[in-house]
């Protein structure tokens, strides 16, 4: 198997971080992001949404990182993706709300436009609208994460056990330090975050975000 991805991408961190914490075999290819090599042949002809992570399994080729952490897990037997449907429906639905509820408002709405130049808007005050909207919406999707989905006080986003969605979520939550958001406003997501930083391998997938973090940490953001 082969993952194509690059180390400063969000969400190839959550697929890096499931195989390196379950000691999956899968050779790492990086598609360097920094010099387009996404945007050329053959990666264009290989992805056409000019994305990473790719998973490779043989002739199975999988783009979106959930979709890719599900089958590893359920390739792999693995308990983070578990049977039981009750269960399962819970870990799609954080999956599902993170990826396009929160991730929409909180990385395409207010970090991105600011770290990225792909992403700012073209005037300054369609920049400074977007930046409005994506701070009040985040805001309100993080008192929702925190005060719905983790008012069971438990140490995981679905329960006592880790599962996938600790993975996706806990990286694109983990995106707002970019832009020094302070989560301690909200103190379920800020434990639980905690948990997800304390994984073993955590701090080894992350170094290349923790770098572009800390070139960029002086700069004044708009931040929840
Ligand atoms: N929905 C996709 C999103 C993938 C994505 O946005 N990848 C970013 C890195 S985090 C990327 O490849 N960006 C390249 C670019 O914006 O030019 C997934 O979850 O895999």
């Amino acid at each position: 198997m082969k993952l194509h991805m690059h180390p400063a991408s969000i969400t190839s961190r959550p697929v890096r971080l499931f195989i390196a914490e379950k000691g999956l075999k899968v050779d790492m290819v990086v598609v360097d992001l920094f010099t387009g090599e996404h945007h050329q042949e053959p990666y264009i002809s290989f992805n056409p949404n000019r994305l990473v992570p790719v998973l490779e399994d043989g002739d199975l080729k999988l783009t979106e990182s959930i979709s890719i952490l599900k089958y590893l897990a359920e390739k792999h037997g693995l308990p983070e993706y578990a049977g039981d449907i009750r269960k399962r429906a819970k870990i799609n639905e954080i999956m599902d709300w993170c990826n396009s509820n929160f991730y929409r408002d909180w990385g395409y709405n207010l970090a991105y436009p600011q770290l990225f130049p792909h992403h700012k808007r073209q005037t300054d005050e369609a920049q400074a609208k977007t930046l409005e909207w994506g701070l009040e919406r985040s805001k309100f999707w993080l008192a929702v994460l925190n005060d719905y989905f983790l008012a069971h006080g438990k140490k995981w986003l679905t329960g006592d056990d880790i599962t996938v969605a600790d993975y996706f979520c806990g990286s694109v939550v983990a995106l707002g330090q970019m832009i020094g958001s302070d989560l301690s406003k909200y103190p379920r997501v800020d434990a639980w975050l905690k948990n997800v930083k304390a994984l073993k391998h955590w701090d080894e997938v992350s170094a290349a975000l923790d770098g572009f973090a800390a070139s960029v940490k002086d700069r004044p953001f708009v931040k929840a």
